[in-house]
């Protein structure tokens, strides 16, 4: 039997009520398939860590993260630590720490949730986003000067890199061959004629090494409105940090909520422990009240199981939340009134007889 160790870091609001939801599905996943345990360290990385600590997790802690074989985590985010000072205390640090340069999102459409497209159903849309997690516009490169005066002025700089798009790039176009063969490339090169255009360029490069796969450079705005208009004409999407992180909240919103979408920030290279969460985020408007939708932290989960290589375990998963999804219960954000304990017990039960 396989033994993976886990970091859990549930962080902020809801994250600590579909953390749980996602360890009892896979805990149970592991159980019926009779592959693996799960052997956890719950780490209290949070703002409510940061408001006792003055930081929001320790010095050492990627040291800490590195023991583990995978990251699973909930929500970044609460009202008394600003966003960015929790974004860029927890999140973006494990993320450029371990060069996890690829996050990966499915948005598909599950049976039995109702997207908002009229023609948004199973059938059409089935996208895998690839985005850029390293560098681009979250590299984290900028400054402030004249602060709080009238010359106040901030800059933030875009990194664009031939060996970063280079790497996604391919990861993007392996994932496309062995999907249906489509790749849209979202780009920005009529305005931003350094970053863009290498990006184009080095997409162009990479594409040569894939005569199989169909690219598309589609600019990020026409993209944007694809994805409501022809969402059967894409398939994977490649996109920088910030137009992936737009387009897969969009995604999410055809997927029939936030509250559904998964996400795997992924060092494909394996150095590092990769780190799975639920694109949402923490949601104090609906946060300690038990309703907050456990199926985008639970699929998050499924895409780890996926990486361990509990092939089994994954596939059982990923056909009992279509089973929730089709057959109920669901949480309020996708029509229903169960709560996240319900709907965790369902999908554990459609496990069973799977
Ligand atoms: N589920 C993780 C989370 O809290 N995400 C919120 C967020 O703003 N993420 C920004 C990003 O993905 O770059």
């Amino acid at each position: 039997m396989n033994r993976h160790r886990i970091a859990l870091i549930p962080g902020d609001g809801v994250g600590k009520e579909v953390l749980p939801a996602g360890m009892a599905v896979l805990r149970r996943a592991g159980e019926v398939t009779g592959a693996f345990t799960l052997e956890t360290t719950d780490l209290p990385w949070s703002c409510e860590y940061h408001l006792r600590h003055g930081r929001m997790m320790p010095a050492d802690g990627l040291d800490i993260l590195a023991d583990h074989d995978a990251i699973y985590l909930g929500a970044v985010g609460f009202p008394g630590v600003p966003d960015h000072v929790s974004l860029w205390g927890l999140l973006l640090p494990i993320r450029q720490g371990f060069d996890l340069y690829v996050n990966a999102r499915p948005i598909r459409v599950l049976d039995g949730i109702e997207s908002p497209l009229r023609a948004g159903s199973p059938q059409t849309v089935d996208m895998l986003c690839i985005r850029e997690n390293s560098e681009g516009e979250y590299a984290g490169v900028g400054g402030r000067s004249h602060v709080g005066t009238p010359h106040d002025v901030a800059l933030q700089t875009s990194v664009y890199t031939r060996h970063g798009v280079e790497r996604v790039a391919r990861y993007a176009f392996e994932r496309a061959r062995e999907r249906r063969g489509g790749l849209a490339s979202a780009t920005k090169s009529n305005a931003l004629q350094y970053t863009a255009v290498l990006w184009d360029e080095v997409v162009a490069d990479v594409g040569r090494d894939y005569p199989d796969v169909e690219v598309t450079r589609y600019l990020v705005d026409a993209l944007a409105a694809r994805f409501v208009s022809h969402p059967a004409s894409l398939d994977v999407v490649l996109a920088s940090n910030l137009y992936a992180d737009i387009l897969t909240d969009l995604g999410a919103a055809i997927q029939g909520s936030m509250g559904v979408a998964a996400s795997a920030n992924l060092d494909p290279e394996r150095r590092r422990p990769s780190m799975f969460e639920p694109v949402h985020g923490s949601a104090p408007d609906i946060a300690g009240q038990g309703v907050a939708n456990p199926m985008g932290a639970i699929w998050s989960g499924q895409m780890m199981l996926e990486h361990l290589g509990e092939h089994e375990a994954a596939g059982l998963v990923m056909r009992a939340l279509e089973t929730v999804a089709r057959e109920g219960p669901r949480t309020r954000d996708i029509g229903g009134s169960a709560s996240t304990q319900e709907v965790t017990e369902a999908i554990c039960r459609a496990l069973d007889v799977a």
